[in-house]
């Protein structure tokens, strides 16, 4: 049978066990005898033929195959168990994500805590997925949906494939959505635009444009197509080369800094909601959540960061509904309050947000008469949210000063007023153009603001339109254009800003809310006033200053320039006015010269890397000079204000729910509680 080493060389030694089978017992030699007992008497006799050590061999060689059998049962039986066991698990995986197999469960890692190590391999893990990155009120469709359960989980690249797809599939859900739904925000005036008296609760929140999602929708048309495209070329130069800086330089590709505090960004915010971009929106509104911080040691402009920066962060608030911008808007807010701590009450011209000081410019104790009465709207809304009353009260406290003051010629104010005595200076020069223009403006728009009931707004604001018809309005030659010019201690100037052109929509918005009718005459003569402003100029584009013809002269415009007032900034004035028009008239020929205007800055200012720039030359169409600055109005007014004015939906910042500030930020009209 075995014969153990019987093999190797020379005698078998007592030591080895051998077992030799007989010829006999060879299976298949000679006969076959099976029956039991012969093969138990055969047996016996064998183990009786053996010596006593083969024996105890034999029995030794037993007991430790015996041993061996016990010892690997006892091992098959835990790994049995295991396999068990691992095979509810799978079940259980089964259960909590259905149509899920682990491809090999032998080797995948033990589940970890949700934050280990989950930079690498978040999906592998059975735990829930991901939260999206942050959850917020508004708009189901702004928000970041978490990738859904039943996407498999393979490998990790085929998770992270499979993420992407379902990225992709969202965007261009999104996509899709937008192009044929969106329809810019309106809230309902009822639920969030009680005046200042009685304090927002949580629950009052602006609805943002839930409600106004039930309407029929209106389709984009392919003039706001193209200022999307424009508003997006000029975004991809902002983010390629500026991001979380103010001013892009397209053509450098870089930046510049005014008060280091993302203004392009802010100021762009609402436009980006309003044109449906909102993958932008989101990335925008990141920055904004974790890079920007006013606890810094700068000097800010009070007026310019009033307009942009706390208007911006309030329209997008109620465009969005996202307490974040509001957040933002307070903190802004409390910063710029050191501000009012004047002699006169009369705010300085710069305040240092982290510092908590103010002062006026370096060369005066002056403040300039717009930037003081500019900054209204933006203040009292911000009371009315936070039911603070203390910002109201510092501007409203402005504005009865003002009312109050002598100096002015006919509702017309001068250009400065002192922060320590609290009067006018620089007596004798009135202009509706820069340092003076939104002092007009924010008249108006307090009144409309506030539901029309603060009467001594009115008044100021009506004898000074009579003050600009009875001072200010000549007709040039030879079209007879009606412009608003300046004077200067009883002389007239044919001068006409560009800022001026924000005059016909503001007297358009006043007729519409029951103002004299001849104000709407007068703003139908100045807006093709402004038009030629842009129509009689080589490129198509107006220069910063005009001065007017008053007589006739063989080959000559209406317009004049002079070199010094040729540059463009891409201000969005006349845009703006043409918007109130439309609105107001229904008369297309405004959105064929919006239009027009678009295509020129098409035309002389797009830079092909991105961006839009400045100009310093209006007349020369073969070299207009480019600057190297887009100034942040460009994407937070100009191409809001074409977007709008291209469109047929008066719902689309309804005029009568919002007044926006004068650097195009929409906010709410308080109606009554
Ligand atoms: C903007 O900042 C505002 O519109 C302001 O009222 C005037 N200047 C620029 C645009 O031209």
């Amino acid at each position: 049978m075995y014969s153990g080493a019987a093999a190797a060389a020379g005698p078998p030694r007592r030591d080895f066990i051998s077992v030799t089978l007989g010829p006999e017992e060879a299976v298949g030699v000679g006969g076959y005898n099976n029956s039991k007992a012969w093969r138990r008497r055969s047996c016996w006799r064998k183990w009786k033929q053996l010596s006593r050590l083969q024996r105890s061999v034999i029995l030794l060689l037993f007991a430790f195959l015996a041993v061996c059998g016990v010892i690997s049962y006892t091992s098959m039986g835990e790994a049995w168990k295991g396999i068990t066991n691992k095979s509810l698990d799978e079940q259980r995986t089964e259960q909590e994500i259905p149509g899920l197999k682990l491809a090999n469960p032998a080797v995948l890692p033990a589940p970890q805590k949700a934050d280990a190590n989950h930079g690498d391999y978040p999906e592998l893990s059975l735990q829930k997925p991901p939260k999206p990155p942050h959850v917020r009120r508004g708009p189901s469709n702004l928000q970041i949906k978490a990738p859904r359960r039943d996407m498999g989980l393979k490998t990790r690249h085929d998770t992270i494939r499979a993420v992407e797809e379902q990225v992709e599939a969202d965007k261009v859900e999104k996509t899709e959505k937008s192009i044929i739904s969106w329809r810019g925000a309106v809230i309902e005036p009822d639920q969030s635009t009680e005046p200042p008296s009685s304090k927002i609760k949580e629950s009052e929140k602006p609805s943002s444009v839930e409600a106004e999602d039930q309407k029929e929708p209106v389709p984009i048309n392919e003039r706001q197509l193209a200022v999307i495209e424009a508003f997006r070329h000029a975004w991809k130069g902002y983010k390629d080369f500026a991001w979380g800086h103010d001013e892009l330089k397209p053509l450098s590709k870089s930046y510049s800094e005014w008060f280091g505090l993302g203004l392009t960004l802010i100021d762009a915010l609402d436009t980006m909601w309003i044109l449906g971009l909102k993958e932008d929106f989101e990335e925008a509104r990141k920055w904004v959540a974790n890079d920007l911080v006013f606890d810094k040691n700068v000097d800010v402009n009070l007026f310019e960061s009033t307009i942009r920066i706390l208007g911006g962060l309030l329209s997008t608030y109620h465009l969005s509904g996202d307490s974040l911008f509001l957040e933002k808007a307070k903190d802004i807010g409390n910063r710029l309050m050191p501000a009012f701590k004047t002699p006169s009450k009369i705010p300085y011209s710069d305040v240092n947000i982290g510092r908590g000081t103010a002062h006026p410019p370096r060369w005066t104790s002056d403040s300039t008469v717009a930037e003081v009465t500019s900054i209204q709207l933006e203040f009292r809304e911000l009371s009315r949210l936070t039911g603070d009353e203390k910002f109201q009260k510092a501007v409203d406290e402005v504005m009865k000063h003002v009312h109050t003051l002598s100096g002015k010629n006919d509702g017309l104010v001068p250009m400065f007023i002192n922060t320590n005595s609290g009067q006018f200076t620089h007596l004798g020069v009135y202009t509706l153009g820069a340092r003076a223009d939104s002092y007009y403006e924010y008249l108006l728009k307090q009144w409309i603001q506030g539901g029309k009931k603060e009467n001594e707004l009115l008044e100021d604001y009506m004898r000074a339109i009579e003050g600009v018809k009875k001072h200010l309005l000549q007709r040039s030659e030879p079209k007879k254009l009606t412009f608003v010019g300046e004077l200067a201690h009883g002389h007239f100037s044919a001068k006409m800003d560009h800022l001026v052109c924000f005059l016909p929509g503001t007297l358009a918005l006043g007729a519409h809310n029951g103002l004299a009718a001849d104000h709407m005459k007068l703003a139908e003569a100045l807006i093709e006033t402004c038009y030629q402003m842009y129509a009689q100029v080589e490129t198509g584009l107006s220069p910063e200053i005009v001065h007017f013809n008053l007589h006739a002269q063989k080959g000559h415009k209406d317009v004049e320039i002079k070199p010094a007032d040729r540059h463009n900034l891409l201000r969005p004035e006349t845009v703006e006015s043409l918007f109130y028009m439309y609105r107001f008239t229904g008369d297309k020929k405004y959105q064929d010269w919006g239009w027009e205007i678009l295509q020129n800055f098409n035309r002389y200012t797009r830079v092909p890397t991105g961006g839009y720039t400045s100009i310093n030359n209006v007349q020369n169409p073969s070299n207009p000079e480019p600057r190297d600055k887009m100034e942040s109005f460009f994407l937070g007014e100009t191409l809001k204000y074409m977007f709008l004015l291209f469109s047929d939906d008066i719902d689309l910042i309804n005029l009568d729910k919002y007044v926006f500030n004068t650097e195009a930020h929409p906010l709410p009209i308080w109606v009554p509680a």
